[in-house]
This record gives C-alpha cells, structure tokens and sequence, in this order.
C-alpha cells in the first residue's frame, strides 16, 4: 500500500483538473450509472499514478526496531525514488523527545540520504527515532519515523 500522495504537494501538477470538490452521497440510480462512468473514464487525475512516484523507505541503517549496543556512527535510509537533498531532512528524536537535526551528508546516491553522528555527542541509552522527511522527484513529500533503541552501556 503506497502512502497518501496528496500529502505536502509542493505545486500542483500543470494540465490536471482539480477533483470536484463534492462526491454525491446517494447511491446513483439506474439511470446515473452511464454517466457515472464516463464521468471517470474521462478524468485521468483519478487513474492511479506510476509506482516510481513519491518516495518510500526501502531500507535503512540502523533498519527500523533495531537493538544497537552503541550509537552508529552515522545513518542512512535509501529510497525508492530520487530525492531532493536540498529539500530533505533529517532529525534524531531522542528518549525526552528533544530534537536533534543532522547535517545531511553530500549527495553521492539520488536514492540515498545520509548523516554522519556526532561522535563527541554520544546517544544516550534509550529509545531512538530517525524521523525523515524528504521532497521526492514527483514533488510529494513524505515523512516518517525509523525507531531504534539503544541498549545501557
Ligand atoms: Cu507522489
């Protein structure tokens, strides 16, 4: 199941209509349903879109639920799609909630997003969220959070 895509559109996409703004609550009739259908063969905003679009976590370091005895040394999560590093971001949200935004890293992978962790900073021991959000190529944003824990020292 592909995430809502109409989430953080950045701009509209040029050429598509808008939705209409109402769906009829009633069961159309008998004589409703031809017109109906052509109603939605003819609105091509409402053909599913390709499956390339937004971006979707296909994997991470540390993976999601992952047990680490010492904080990693730096994190990475690849996408599905290409992603605008200059509009994504990362932040490492800690066992008191307290946000700490990382650098990104230099594009080396347009799939690819990366953060080196400071390591005159240590991690506290607890429960870890590496809470992402990135522009991907179709101009949708998404956003989540990949949980980690770590171990007492
Ligand atoms: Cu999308």
């Amino acid at each position: 199941m592909r995430p809502a895509c109409n989430e953080g559109r950045a701009t509209p996409a040029p050429g598509r209509p808008a939705l209409p703004p109402t769906v009829p609550a009633t069961r159309p009739g008998r004589r409703a349903l031809p017109a109906l259908i052509a109603l939605l063969l003819s609105a091509p905003a409402l053909a599913p879109r390709p499956a390339a679009a937004h971006a979707v976590v296909v994997g991470s370091d540390p993976p999601a639920g992952a047990e680490l005895a010492a904080a990693p040394p730096q994190v990475a999560i690849r996408f599905n799609s290409r992603i605008d590093h200059a509009r994504s971001r990362l932040v490492l949200v800690g066992p008191e909630a307290v946000q700490q935004p990382l650098a990104l890293a230099p594009e080396r992978d347009p799939t690819l997003v990366e953060a080196a962790l400071d390591p005159a900073a240590p991690l506290a021991p607890g429960a870890w969220r590496l809470r992402w959000q990135v522009l991907a190529v179709d101009g949708h944003i998404t956003r989540g959070d990949i949980p980690f824990t770590l171990q007492p020292r």
